[in-house]
């Protein structure tokens, strides 16, 4: 087996909300994959962050199970990387902490995920949502992480992660934290709403139609494409048409990146078609792309004892590394040692 290479530190994570989707999966976890080749690579579940919203605390144990299936059935293997839950790594929490004493309150004022998920109840919005950023650039740090595979949604946070890395070095004057890099590849970095091309495909959206879940079955799938929101132009002759057609731009990049064809190429192939073979065709695609992984979901969680064992090693793994990197930060701080 070739040698990984030591200087690259992959880092990603999903949180365990429920209902994990096809953009979860095109945009991050499908990208993971071909990582674990040549690179250390600690993919996280990430509980912590789940329950900054209440409606996610319910079944946390369930969906970090689920979370875990949909990594390993996705071809993320457990013996080649650490796969682990967030909330079993105390670092994290601890680096949390250190990390937001070198936070200014202004940079969290700018993050747009914190203004949309708080709604117009600022007030009422829990602490943990606030400051849900820090503790992401915790869980890439803790590690020493070099790379950070993520959507286009979590680009501002992981600047964020940045800064806030580059702020503690400076103040230590040391270059303790190597600066994380994005990996934002792939034409489904932002996979929209099948119901609102201009709202992102998202676990927390009340309409189970707007979505592709990872475990629906293939008559699901085909209902909630045929259903899926077009407008009553004819299909886009070529990509400059696609601008202001949010919905149908978000349909022909999913086959683009399921067929791993350029989106020109998919225009090209079904201009001057009806919709409905377009369509037809793309139920196809995902049903050939999701069920593997949703059938391989389903018998992995009828094996907990075996889902339980990875995420119990992991964490064995995650805490090696974890617990080395707290020990040396907190001597460059300068705290007692007992
Ligand atoms: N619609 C999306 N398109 C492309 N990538 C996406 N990701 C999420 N939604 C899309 C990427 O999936 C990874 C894990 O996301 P997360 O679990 O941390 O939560 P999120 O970004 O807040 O995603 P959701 O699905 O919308 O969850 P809820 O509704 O719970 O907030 C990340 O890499 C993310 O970029």
């Amino acid at each position: 087996m070739e040698k990984k290479k030591e200087s690259k530190l992959i880092f990603s994570g999903v949180q365990p909300t429920g209902n994990l989707h096809l953009g979860n999966y095109l945009g991050a976890i499908k990208n993971w994959v071909k990582y674990q080749e040549d690179s250390n690579c600690i993919f996280c579940i990430v509980d912590l962050h789940a329950i900054t919203v209440s409606e996610n605390r319910e079944k946390i144990l369930d969906n970090t199970r689920e979370v875990a299936a949909a990594y390993i059935a996705s071809g993320i293997d457990p013996n080649k990387n650490t796969i682990f839950v967030q909330s079993n790594v105390t670092g994290h929490s601890e680096l949390s902490w250190i990390l937001s004493c070198h936070t200014p309150i202004g940079w969290l004022n700018r993050m747009t995920q914190f203004k949309d998920k708080a709604g117009k109840n600022k007030e009422k919005a829990p602490l943990g949502l606030y400051s849900y950023p820090v503790l992401m650039a915790a869980d890439i740090l803790l590690y020493k992480s070099t790379h950070v595979p993520v959507g286009e949604d979590q680009k501002q946070h992981l600047e964020l992660s940045r800064d806030v890395a580059q702020a503690f070095n400076r103040y230590y004057n040391q270059e303790f934290f190597p600066i994380p890099e994005p990996i934002i590849t792939g034409t489904a970095t932002r996979v929209m709403s099948l119901k609102n091309g201009l709202n992102k495909m998202s676990k927390s959206d009340p309409s189970d139609q707007s979505r592709i879940n990872l475990m629906d079955d293939s008559i699901s799938i085909i209902k909630k494409i045929q259903k899926a929101r077009t407008d009553s132009e004819p299909f886009p002759k070529s990509l400059e048409e696609m601008d202001n057609r949010p919905e149908i731009n978000n349909l022909i990049n999913i086959f683009s990146a399921l067929s791993e064809d350029l989106p020109q190429n998919v225009v090209a192939q079904y201009v001057g078609k009806d919709f409905k073979f377009f369509k037809e065709d793309l139920s196809d695609l995902v049903n050939q792309k999701i069920s593997n992984i949703s059938t391989e979901m389903h018998k992995l969680l009828k094996d907990l004892n075996y889902l339980d064992l990875i995420l119990k090693k992991g964490c064995q793994k995650a805490n090696e590394i974890a617990e080395k990197n707290v020990k040396d930060l907190k001597k460059i701080i300068g705290f007692f040692e007992a």
